[in-house]
């Protein structure tokens, strides 16, 4: 390996939701260099302008299913490799759920590791009338969990707000991947003027350690809004999970000069009590690019038990034990005898 082509961090979009929400962090200054999209369907990389993209083809038109998403992703395993080869950090994107994100994100997060990168999983997990998706993403993000250093889990359900009764899922997508992309956005957020943002090193520190870490998002306009924009955050991730076992958060906070450093600091020293959690480490960052309505982004860490336990029953029938410790594939019928490509 040639020392230039090592780049510090590479972002990988998987599947439809993956490769949208990547492509569009791809447009803001991050600390990310490097961007790659995977998926099993090519109208995924129709918005994508140059960008390296892995088509997943099937020879066959059959609904798909993860383990045959892994199976037939066996002869790109190279491919996959070369796209992400000399990053030290990989971001592994996904909307779990489907097939695509759900079969590939664990498989590409192992790969990076075998790379010997740290593999970062990002988990976006299904709204919660989205009923069917519930099983896959829930057996997923425990692969996820086992491939990766760290998980971090973007719920679906916390990034809305409100939306119009008659919006259809495509809009609940758009919105939801808009708040998605500003909340990660804010967190990996490269240093410009005016601001001081989280930064690599405080992300990795919250994130690389046992369990999950979790975002919850708010924003407030009003006298106290540092204050009043973390406990909002605070509530969304009490949807998740217990807020007091958390042992690590960083906050980035998203506004402009109407927010005072006194105002941030008594708010962020205030987040353990608010979240019930008083021997928590807080570490945070200002982005003063923002409009007087103040945003919060909290991704707080080190859940070892979230909602999402209960997506998947044989887990918790099987407490711990693992029946095959292998990830499964499976290859549609009659393809058995395909070839590694190139
Ligand atoms: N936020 C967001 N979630 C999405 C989007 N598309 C799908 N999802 C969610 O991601 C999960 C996987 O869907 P999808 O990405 O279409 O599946 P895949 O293409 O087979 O990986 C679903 O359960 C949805 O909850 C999107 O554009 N934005
Ligand atoms: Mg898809």
């Amino acid at each position: 390996m040639v020392a230039q082509n090592i780049r510090g961090v590479a972002a990988v979009g998987i599947g439809s939701a993956g490769t949208r929400i990547v492509s569009l962090l791809s447009r803001k200054t991050l600390v990310v260099d490097r961007y790659a999209y995977i998926s099993c369907d090519k109208e995924d990389f129709s918005p994508l302008e140059s960008a390296d993209s892995i088509l997943i083809e099937s020879p066959i038109d059959q609904k798909m299913t993860p383990s045959m998403v892994r199976g037939l992703s066996m002869r790109y395993k190279q491919r996959i490799k070369d796209s992400i080869e000399g990053s030290k950090v990989v971001l592994v994107v996904a909307g779990l759920g489907g097939a695509t994100g759900s079969g590939l994100a664990p498989v590409v997060a192992a790969a990076a590791a075998e790379c010997g990168a740290t593999a970062i999983g990002v988990a976006v997990m299904p709204f919660d009338f989205e009923k069917k998706m519930k099983f896959y993403a829930g057996v997923s993000l425990r692969r996820l969990r086992a491939a990766s250093k760290g998980v971090v889990v973007v719920d679906n359900d916390t990034l809305m707000h409100s939306s119009p009764e008659d919006s259809t899922l495509a809009d609940l997508y758009d919105s939801a991947n808009k708040a998605a992309v500003k909340a990660l956005g804010s967190l990996l957020a490269a240093s410009g003027e005016g601001s001081r943002p989280v930064g690599l090193n405080k992300f990795l520190g919250a994130v690389v350690q046992d369990g999950y870490s979790l975002l919850g998002v708010s924003s407030s306009g009003g006298d106290e809004k540092a204050e009043d924009a973390l406990a909002g955050a605070a509530v969304s991730l009490g949807r998740i999970a217990e807020t007091r076992d958390a042992s690590r958060a960083v906050v980035s906070l998203n506004s402009n000069d109407s927010l005072s450093a006194r105002e941030v600091g008594l708010a962020v020293g205030r987040l353990g009590s608010i979240m019930d959690s008083e021997a928590l480490d807080v570490e945070y960052g200002v982005d003063y690019t923002g409009t007087a309505q103040l945003q919060v982004s909290v991704l707080a860490s080190g859940f070892k038990s979230t909602k999402y336990d209960t997506y998947d029953p044989l887990a918790a029938v099987l407490g711990g034990r693992v029946l095959d410790d292998e990830m499964d594939t499976a290859l549609p019928e009659g393809l058995e005898s395909i070839q590694p490509c190139d």
